[in-house]
């Protein structure tokens, strides 16, 4: 088989216990190394303390793994031929025995295709700013237009053009609530300024929301919850636009395009802030990871 469920995993949906879906290429490539290991087994451990069993997912050797060990989880981590792989690029990467991070696109593929229903990340991917010279749109939004997945994110990564995602998202029929919030978040600011048509308050809202979907039926689509960094920790909102409007100078001039566009820019608003936006990043995945957590579990409460 070319899709290895951890045995850990596997018992907990065959029992119907909740799961919750953590991708890999936040810590391959996009946060700085030594920190991402460290990152990514916290991510692990918050997920337990909120009652639900990990699944980080990743291809390692050709073999698409969900839910990993400490070995995997630290090649992840440190092995630098660890590729950044779309939903694209899975069977490829499959073929080649080749080893690769996923992102949120391929991320939820195999997690909708083994059955796990809450999927947590930092921010999606999108519409670039740049959009009219490059048509760079990540992968990630078409893929959410087809699995039935509840994504669990601080909105889209502020990088992007926050109002075109919003309305590719619409165009695409994916589901956007905000989590107690009457905006959409900003991925390091807590607020896009962007409204939202529906808030949910209580993880038991969402759930309700997963349901309701369950019993409609017809074409998949994701689930998007949007769930703000608090504002004691979002990123300073001048100093975000002034280095991102560096950053995305230094796209242009370098030339940079494709998959390396978002690592780049991560890394330079780390760089260029002194650190500051890593740690925006991170209070925004934690939080992110923690209500994925609960949602899974009153979600999986219902089905009892
Ligand atoms: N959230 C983060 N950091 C990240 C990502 C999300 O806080 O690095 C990753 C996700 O894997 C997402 C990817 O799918 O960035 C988007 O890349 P691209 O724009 O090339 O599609
Ligand atoms: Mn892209």
């Amino acid at each position: 088989m070319p899709t290895q469920v951890s045995e850990e995993v596997r018992e907990a949906l065959h029992e119907g216990r909740p799961v919750v879906a953590l991708e890999s290429t936040i810590i391959a490539h996009g946060l700085p190394r030594p920190r991402n290991l460290a990152v990514a087994k916290e991510l692990e451990a918050l997920v337990r303390d909120g009652g639900a069993v990990p699944a980080t997912i990743a291809v390692l050797d050709g073999v698409a793994r969900i839910g990993l060990d400490d070995a995997a989880l630290t090649r992840v981590a440190e092995d630098p031929s660890v590729r950044k792989l779309g939903h694209r690029d899975l069977a490829p990467a499959l073929a080649a025995g080749a080893s690769g991070a996923t992102t949120v696109s391929a991320t939820a593929w195999l997690a909708d295709t083994a059955g796990v229903r809450v999927f947590a990340t930092g921010g999606l991917g999108g519409v670039h700013r740049e959009w009219a010279e490059t048509q760079d749109e990540s992968a990630d939004l078409r893929l959410l237009a087809t699995a039935g997945i509840t994504v669990v994110c601080a909105g889209v990564k502020s990088i992007l053009d926050v109002p075109a995602t919003l309305q590719r998202l619409e165009t695409l029929g994916v589901t956007v609530v905000g989590y107690g919030t009457e905006t959409f978040p900003g991925f390091y600011l807590s607020s896009s300024g962007e409204r939202v048509d529906w808030t949910v308050r209580t993880p038991q809202d969402v759930a309700r929301v997963m349901r309701a979907r369950d019993e409609l039926g017809g074409p998949g689509a994701a689930l998007v919850v949007g769930n703000p960094v608090p504002p004691g920790q979002q990123l300073d909102p001048a100093l975000h636009d002034r280095v991102l409007a560096a950053g995305l100078a230094a796209v242009r001039e370098k030339g940079i395009s494709g998959q390396a566009v978002t690592p780049f820019l991560l890394e330079y608003l780390t760089t260029h802030t002194d650190g500051a936006s890593l740690e925006a990043n991170l209070a925004a995945v934690r939080g992110n990871v923690r209500l994925a957590a609960r949602i899974a579990a009153a979600y999986h409460e219902g089905q009892r």
